[in-house]
């Protein structure tokens, strides 16, 4: 392992036929929707405004009254519905005021609401997957009051944490976990003889591109371990949805092309359906006599799911904001004796409720403090250039010279820079979802060819594609870029995130270059080094935020924008150097 001295020392569906449905697409879902959603408004007196100025609800009745799940016991369809309303907007006021993960969660009202209305936690297991969009869960857990410290220094954190409550299921911030740690939850129950044995994985779109949710998944049908795993389908899988060499729209994921096809081949499903269906869930011999009948009733053959044939029972998809409709289909699968895994597949839309979430490209996935009136976001102007913007920057003036020069993202596009970089180079541009063991092999067998991949994913997130850096990149030598973005402390999204465990593991293995620039100046550089060196394996790390500016460069270090410089000149030189920052 050789760390590079910069700075001269920083070191571094099926389309069932149906007879008897019309197949609609996903704009007419969607229309659908809001229709629904519109009548439902009118009905209980519940409405958004059209356009901005947008408010929400003067008085929170039913939130109010509701400090913990139980207190829901005695609502009805109706008043939870209001429930959902007022707890949406307890969210967009809350966020509002401090920045945080926040059309996820407004996606997930009526999820959140229904779930903790049918099922009993915390005997009851809900693991919500990343847990980005675990803020009305929160809300309903006792945490109300907490909002106003989210994210914040000994405030409560912005993701599931199993130390800050008892309804804390698992504790998340990386994605892709909820269905092996639910199983594991679901297996232990039933050794354990417990009372009830309801666990539940809350998973979206982008989360189920994840490998470790196929692992999962194939072990689930084999064991055959008793869950629902309730797969959130918004149509956005990366951050923000797709990239250049999709076209900027499309998912980066054929599963998710495949789920939307469900939902354009068949229509919501609705209870009387489901109810029919269920059969399935009985032992085979019973099924045999009634699967005719079944079928018939169901209207569709459903056979030959993806998930079907990992052996669950599939249900769906339905609309997720339904909750007339959702509450009595979980309440089915929860008093259901079967021990066949379920997967309940919902169609929400991201940001739903918040016209301006809804209009944003990137449905505000992650906001800073906004105006609740207008939606807009109160961001000051930085003062110099982010590290990943020049990094992008830098990686396309290589790219220009250099045609082997190739772009990879595991779904974070806008974090990484690479939606920069795909604006420019579409066709060397790939963005593989949340999936980072896959990007760095996949990397691997570029550079076989020929390529200089540029693997460019977030330090944190690197740790999962671990052994594929040992086994697949490092021990074959092969020239892979590694480009580490948020190196070090990142800030409000607390220990799940921070990118500090790097330099510990990438250090001890073998023939890997380290680079740690400690300016823009020489991550500059260091990315054109990168593209140069092709004799082994690269990693490159630098920080969240912005440079120091070139002003500043200038007066601090006298660089001349051209070159890199010796900071200080004498006759000694004594450098502190930590994570990347130059002291
Ligand atoms: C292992 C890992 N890689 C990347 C991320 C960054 N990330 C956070 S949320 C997200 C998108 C998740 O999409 P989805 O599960 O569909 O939820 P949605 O945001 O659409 O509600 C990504 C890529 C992560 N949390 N974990």
């Amino acid at each position: 392992m050789k760390f590079i001295s910069a700075a001269f020392l920083s070191a571094v569906a099926l389309s069932p036929v149906s007879a008897f449905t019309t197949p609609i697409s996903n704009r007419q879902a969607t229309a659908s929707l809001h229709k629904k959603n519109t009548q439902l408004n009118e009905a209980v007196n519940r409405i958004t405004p059209d356009g901005p100025p947008y408010a929400g609800p003067s008085s929170k009745p039913i939130l109010d009254s509701v400090k913990f799940p139980h207190d829901m016991n005695r609502l009805d369809i109706k008043q939870l519905e209001q429930l959902a309303h007022e707890l949406r907007w307890e969210i967009i006021e809350a966020v509002s005021k401090t920045g945080g993960h926040f059309s996820s969660s407004l996606g997930v009202t009526e999820l959140t609401v229904a779930l903790h209305y049918v099922f009993d936690m915390p005997e009851d297991d809900i693991i919500w997957d990343v847990a980005h969009q675990c803020y009305g869960h929160k809300m309903l857990t006792g945490r109300r009051d907490r909002f106003p410290t989210l994210r914040q220094l000994n405030g409560m954190s912005g993701f599931c944490k199993r130390k800050e409550s008892e309804y804390d299921s698992f504790g998340a911030g990386h994605s892709s976990t909820s269905i092996s740690a639910a199983q594991g939850m679901s297996v232990a129950k039933s050794i354990l003889k417990k009372r009830k044995n309801n666990c539940i994985a809350v998973i979206g779109d982008g989360a189920i591109t994840g490998g470790m949710a196929y692992e999962a998944m194939n072990n689930a049908g084999y064991l055959s371990s008793r869950m629902i795993v309730v797969l959130n389908d918004n149509g956005q899988v990366s951050l923000p949805t797709g990239t250049q060499s999709a076209g900027g729209t499309i998912p980066a994921s054929q599963l998710s092309a495949y789920t939307s096809n469900l939902l354009v081949s068949k229509p919501f499903q609705d209870f009387r359906d489901f109810a029919k269906g269920l059969n399935r869930l009985f032992p085979e011999n019973v099924q045999d006599v009634n699967k005719r009948i079944d079928e018939y009733a169901r209207g569709i053959v459903t056979g030959g799911t993806i998930f079907e044939e990992l052996g669950f029972f599939y249900v769906g998809p339905i609309d997720g904001h339904d909750l007339e409709n959702m509450v009595p289909i979980l309440e089915k699968l929860r008093d259901s004796d079967s021990n066949k895994p379920v997967l309940l597949h919902i169609k929400t839309e991201k940001g739903y409720g918040y016209p301006p979430a809804l209009e944003a490209s990137d449905r505000m996935h992650g906001v800073a403090k906004f105006n609740i009136g207008t939606g807009v976001q109160v961001k000051g102007k930085a003062a110099a250039p982010s590290f990943t913007s020049i990094m992008a920057n830098s990686m396309i003036d290589a790219a220009t010279e250099d045609r082997a020069i190739v772009g990879i993202t595991a779904a974070m596009p806008g974090g990484t820079g690479m939606d920069i970089f795909g604006r420019r180079f579409p066709k060397r541009t790939f963005d593989v979802g949340i999936a980072e063991q896959h990007a760095v092999t996949f990397a691997a067998g570029m550079a076989c060819e020929g390529l200089k991949p540029f693997c460019c994913i977030y330090s944190t997130f690197m740790q999962r594609g671990y052994d594929q850096v040992v086994h697949d990149v490092a021990i074959q030598n092969l020239p892979v870029r590694m480009i580490l973005d948020r190196a070090g402390v990142v800030g409000n999204d607390g220990p799940t995130h921070h990118g500090c465990y790097d330099l510990a593991y990438m250090g001890c293995i073998p023939n890997l270059t380290i680079m740690s620039p400690s300016d823009e100046i020489e991550l500059r550089n260091m990315v054109q080094t990168c593209a140069e060196f092709d004799d082994g394996p690269t990693v490159l790390r630098y920080p969240r935020g912005v440079g120091y500016g070139a002003d500043k460069l200038q007066n601090l270090f006298g660089y001349e924008l051209e070159d890199g410089e010796i900071p200080t000149k004498g006759e000694y030189c004594l450098c502190v150097m930590f994570f990347v920052i130059l002291f």
